[in-house]
Formats: structure tokens, sequence, C-alpha cells
């Protein structure tokens, strides 16, 4: 039977988030191996372990038929793959940062300066965008150690929390780009192939809806159920239960869940008690 072959992130940022994301979507598979390849027991797919770095390549060629990669490795190095899905993890930032006793009032500041970076063609790309002459100095790792040690002016690096900025005296003066981690798909799978990613692809939908939902139960008088739902615009079809209580009732839905906390308060106040949020595992629509 055809399988489909996903390539993820050996060790690294990506991995755990990545596993998970199958995980929720059911599909079980031997995992700390440290196999290369492994298959998945439930679901007919096969699961590449790789560097990040590798995984546009294979799967452009088709050794692997899907995988999960950070957008900036595919903005540094465009492959012809196609970017299927945002997943929404391992979210951050491409910026320039100069050293935090620096002057700086805008992208004119990097003409004719030496800017260290393992991101090479954004970065050329973003100076030629704003007609900024500038040195690129690649390294490979630890680019924020750059200006310390006198090999450049500024860094243009991924940042995330921002505390290794800050631990290296240096400042984010501009964001260049945003990456998050993304799914994408060889350009020439078959039909059998395509159906087993249309089937991945549901569950992974079913996923993400739910942890962006809660399922909200709360009791109400009679009289209040009208403006609880005004309330709630989110909130469709609720089921709504008479409870032994006279005049009382429980409503149940299903939420987002931003929806309920800018609301919470006036809900209360709207007379709903007993609220519960419970979290939702799937959601298919
Ligand atoms: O070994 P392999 O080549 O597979 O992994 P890698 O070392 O190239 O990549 P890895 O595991 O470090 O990162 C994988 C992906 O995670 C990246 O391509 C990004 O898409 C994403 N990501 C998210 C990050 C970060 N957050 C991040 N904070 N990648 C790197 N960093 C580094 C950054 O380079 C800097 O050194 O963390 C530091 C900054 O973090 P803060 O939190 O101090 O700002
Ligand atoms: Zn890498």
């Amino acid at each position: 039977m055809c399988k489909l072959r996903i390539a993820l992130q050996k060790n690294g940022r990506l991995s755990q988030k990545s596993i998970e994301l199958l995980q929720e979507c059911g599909i079980r598979f031997p995992n700390g191996s440290g196999k290369l390849l492994t298959e998945s027991s439930n679901f007919p797919i096969e699961i590449l372990f790789l560097r990040d770095d590798d995984i546009p390549q294979y799967v452009e060629q088709q050794v692997a038929d899907i995988g999960i990669i950070g957008e900036n490795v595919l903005m540094e190095s465009p492959k012809d793959v196609v970017v299927i899905k945002k997943l929404g993890f391992s979210s951050c930032r491409l910026s320039l940062a100069v050293p935090k006793e620096t002057e700086y009032e805008g992208p004119e500041f990097f003409n004719n300066k030496r800017i260290a970076t393992s991101y090479p063609s954004i970065l050329s790309g973003y100076f030629e965008k704003k007609g900024i002459e500038a040195t690129i100095e690649l390294i490979s790792g630890s680019v924020e150690i750059a200006p310390g040690i006198g090999l450049a002016d500024a860094v243009f690096d991924i940042v995330s929390s921002g505390s290794t900025l800050l631990s290296n005296g240096l400042r984010e003066v501009e964001k260049v780009a945003d990456s998050e981690a993304i799914l994408i798909a060889s350009s020439g799978l078959d039909t059998e192939r395509t159906l087993l990613l249309d089937k991945l692809l549901l569950r992974i939908q079913a996923v993400q809806k739910a942890a962006a939902h809660k399922y909200i139960l709360l009791n109400a008088p009679n009289t209040q159920l009208k403006s609880i739902q005004e309330l709630l615009p989110g909130m469709k079809s609720p089921t709504v239960l008479p409870l032994a209580e006279n005049g009382w009732s429980s409503l149940h839905s299903v939420i987002p869940e931003d929806d309920f906390w800018n609301v919470i308060d006036a809900l209360q106040n709207a007379g709903a008690q007993g609220i519960l949020v419970v979290p939702i595992e799937k959601m298919i629509l």
C-alpha cells in the first residue's frame, strides 16, 4: 500500500512540536528510537528525521512527500515545493540588531556597515529593497557574538524572546520578516499521496480548531438567556436545557476561547453562574 512520507526535524526547536502535532492527529509511531526512518502503526505514513535545512530539498526531490520546517529556511533558500499550511508554532522573527549604546535612526544606518548573519539572502533582499550598501559577513552560528569580537557592526538573526540579544548587549532595531512552522509538500504528489495528504490535513485542521475553541457550559435564569447569547457573538445555536430549578436553564456551546475571556465579567453580571470551560480534543465542522 502507498504511504505518505513526512520529513521532520531530527533534533531542534521544531522537533517536539512536530511530533506532538502528528500524535494529536491520532498517528502512532515509535519515537525516540534514534532511527532515521520510522513508520506509523495506524496511518499510512513514514517519518523521516532530518536536519531542518535539508528538508526543503528532500521534499523538492520527492525523497519525502511533505515536511515541516521553519518558514525562514524556505525564505533563505527557495525550493520548488508547495506551502500547504502555517502551523502556528516555533514562531519567531528575523531582525537586525545593533550594540545597545549605538545611535540608530533608521535603516540608512547600515550603509557601509558589516552585518553578521546566517541568512545572507533574506538580508541582501532587504538591503536591496531599501537601497542600502552593506557588507554581509556569513556566519553559521552564534551570530550574536560577532559585534563583541569586532567581526561586525550589527547582526541579522532569528529572535524569539529577545533574551539572546539582550544578554549580548544588542538591541533589536528592525524586524525584516516573521516566521513560523509550515507544512510543505512536493509539487508532484500522485493521486494516492494527495488523498493521504488530504486525510492528514483534515486531522490537522480538527486539532487546530479544537485548540482555539472551548466548550462552555453555564447556568442562567431564563430571563437572561438572550442577553448572555448576545455577549458571546461566537456562540452559534447553543443547546439550552431546563434545570430542575424552575425558571433556570443550562446553556452549552462551543466558542472561540478569546471571546470567552473578553466577556467573563459581563457574563457574570448578566447572571451566568456555574460557568464551566472545557477543552475540546478534536473539532470537525
Ligand atoms: O540541527 P538543525 O539544522 O536541524 O537545527 P538548527 O540548529 O538549524 O535549527 P533550530 O533547531 O535552532 O531551529 C529550528 C527552527 O526553529 C528555526 O529555523 C526557526 O524557524 C525556529 N525558531 C524559533 C528558532 C527560534 N525560535 C530561535 N529562538 N530558531 C532559532 N532561534 C535561536 C536564534 O538563532 C538565536 O540564537 O535562538 C536565539 C534567539 O532566541 P531568543 O529567545 O533568545 O530571542
Ligand atoms: Zn538547521
